[in-house]
């Protein structure tokens, strides 16, 4: 019996030290990168807190990587400024998951790599000792990370009934070998995203990908098939589509924003075609499953892609499951506007598709290794997002070259992995590290739970924070601390710790709760 304790307990303590810690590179003026190579790349194991414990993971900018410490419920000495009190009881939004795309561009870059490296770098964001991440978003033919323009079906042209769909070279070299790694790896079921940029230029009122655009009526049908055809096509290759949107972007078509594969509609017209079109095709097929995702677009789009939408063709609501924001104008509108959808139509959820940084003309440098202040970014952006019920945040490029490629509209733009063919490593940026917070602790099925704030002190709030009860029965807690080093108390029920929060950091506290 003793035999079997002494067992237990070392099995229990030796994954502490199992993490494989991170090979800092420090970047100047920036916080550091960690190097993957072809003998040595970091790993997170997420431990399982034994009742009384709580397990904490840190990063922060001076260069804490999931740095990883497991302590005791105290009733000791708390800080008297300020209190975060947990209420399970009180419950919000289901978690779907977190991701990032298989772009060409990614697949590219990942095909660039020695085998080892591919291995290493899908195990980083889809293994159990990696991120953990569960989805994927994927482009239906080119996009602007891309190297040529493309589409399915472009020849023979007029061809209504799409008698030329088959996999491009792009899927056969490397999006489906890509999507075959992830899928070896991952643990839990990879819900995919697919979505349109441009269909066949044919299809499109200036037989061109990018510029002022819309769909020929008369291709109204065959732009549903052609959705249909897709998810046939990839299910064939053994890659399931959990749902498709319903294109990407549709205001750069209209306002001919983007130098890049576009399609515009005129939210009329785009009511029109998932009412009469898209919807009944998906509904009344084999792949009756898949959610239709509309919008696709930025935040400011929010009120025109649903509420007007479906204010025009009500019908559409039959068959539209949710609505896909991107991240690009975050800065400049507020959150509130997603609940002109939550509110009025709280059946319908709310994900995030698209986000990268470094895509304004004015960020002259398009990839900054090393960028906490992008990592920083993407922190505060999910945890307004999941704070406003959404169900989930997909990245865009897993990972893009030194110069943030390729791209065939020189449209570049930095990645949480950044590949370096010539030396055969690849660099995990800060933001890497911020998904993982979210991604890696908080699974598909969590809930978001309430937690209030109690001051005692005058310091103003610095501290950006989020629940969830995990199907794992734990509750995971994640903190932004946008501040000095400074202490916190942490309350739910009877239960009470004080929490060193590092200076620029964000900290994810998990421990066993039974509701
Ligand atoms: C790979 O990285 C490890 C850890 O940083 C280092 O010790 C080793 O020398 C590197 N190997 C090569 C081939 O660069
Ligand atoms: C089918 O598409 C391929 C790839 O674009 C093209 O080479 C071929 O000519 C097309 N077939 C017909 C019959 O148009
Ligand atoms: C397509 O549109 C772009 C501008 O978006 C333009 O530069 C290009 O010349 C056009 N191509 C064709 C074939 O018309
Ligand atoms: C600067 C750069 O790398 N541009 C690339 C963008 O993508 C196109 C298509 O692959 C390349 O030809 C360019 O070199």
């Amino acid at each position: 019996m003793k035999f079997f304790i002494f067992m237990f307990i070392v099995s229990y303590t030796k994954p502490l030290w199992a993490d494989k810690p991170c090979a800092a590179r420090q970047i100047e003026d920036e916080s550091v990168v960690c190097v993957c190579n072809s003998s040595y790349c970091d790993d997170i194991i997420r431990e399982h807190p034994a009742d009384g414990t709580y397990v904490v993971y840190t990063s922060s900018k001076s260069g804490l990587r999931f740095q990883k410490r497991i302590s005791q419920w105290s009733d000791g000495e708390l800080s008297r400024r300020l209190t975060l009190e947990l209420d399970p009881t009180k419950q919000y939004q289901t978690i779907e998951g977190f991701g990032g795309s298989v772009t060409d561009s990614a697949a590219i870059n990942w095909k660039s790599l020695l085998p080892v490296l591919q291995d290493s770098l899908i195990e980083s964001y889809f293994g159990e000792n990696g991120l953990e991440y569960n989805m994927v978003r994927t482009p239906i033919g080119g996009a602007d990370f891309s190297i040529r323009t493309y589409a399915y079906n472009e020849l023979p042209l007029n061809d209504a009934s799409l008698t030329n769909f088959t996999y491009t070279p792009e899927d056969i070299i490397y999006k489906i070998p890509m999507f075959r790694s992830i899928m070896n790896v991952a643990k839990t079921p990879v819900h995919t995203v697919a979505t349109t940029w441009s269909p066949p230029v044919w299809m499109k009122t200036n037989n061109n990908y990018s510029g002022f655009s819309q769909l020929k009526p008369e291709y109204y049908q065959t732009y549903a098939n052609y959705h249909l055809k897709f998810i046939e096509l990839y299910t064939s290759a053994g890659i399931p589509i959990w749902a498709i949107t319903t294109t990407n972007e549709p205001i750069n078509g209209i306002l001919a924003l983007a130098p890049f594969n576009s399609l515009g509609w005129t939210v009329k017209n785009m009511g029109k075609w998932i009412s009469d079109n898209l919807g009944p095709t998906i509904r009344n097929s084999i792949f009756q499953s898949v959610k239709i995702i509309t919008g696709d677009d930025q935040r400011v789009t929010v009120p025109y892609w649903f509420n007007m939408l479906v204010t025009f063709t009500p019908e559409a609501l039959n068959y539209i499951d949710g609505l896909g924001v991107h991240y690009y104008t975050d800065k400049f509108v507020p959150p509130a506007v997603f609940e002109t959808v939550t509110l009025t139509h709280p059946d319908k959820f709310i994900l995030a598709t698209e986000a990268c940084e470094g895509s304004f003309p004015w960020q002259s440098r398009k990839v900054i290794l090393g960028s906490w202040d992008r990592a920083k970014a993407y922190i505060l952006d999910i945890l307004q997002d999941l704070n406003y019920n959404l169900v989930g945040w997909i990245d865009w490029n897993l990972c893009l070259d030194m110069q943030g490629g390729p791209n065939w509209s020189n449209n570049f733009v930095d990645s949480p992995i950044i590949v370096d063919k010539n030396r055969q490593e690849f660099l995990k940026q800060p933001m890497f590290y911020a998904m993982g917070h979210f991604a890696k602790f908080i699974p598909r099925g969590s809930v978001r739970i309430h937690m209030s704030e109690k001051h005692g002190g005058i310091l103003p709030s610095s501290i950006y924070k989020i629940a969830f009860f995990t199907p794992k029965n734990t509750i995971i807690v994640n903190i932004y601390n946008d501040g000095k080093t400074r202490s916190i108390n942490l309350r739910v029920g009877q239960q009470q710790t004080s929490l060193l929060l590092e200076a620029d950091s964000i900290t994810t506290v998990e421990f066993p709760y039974t509701l």
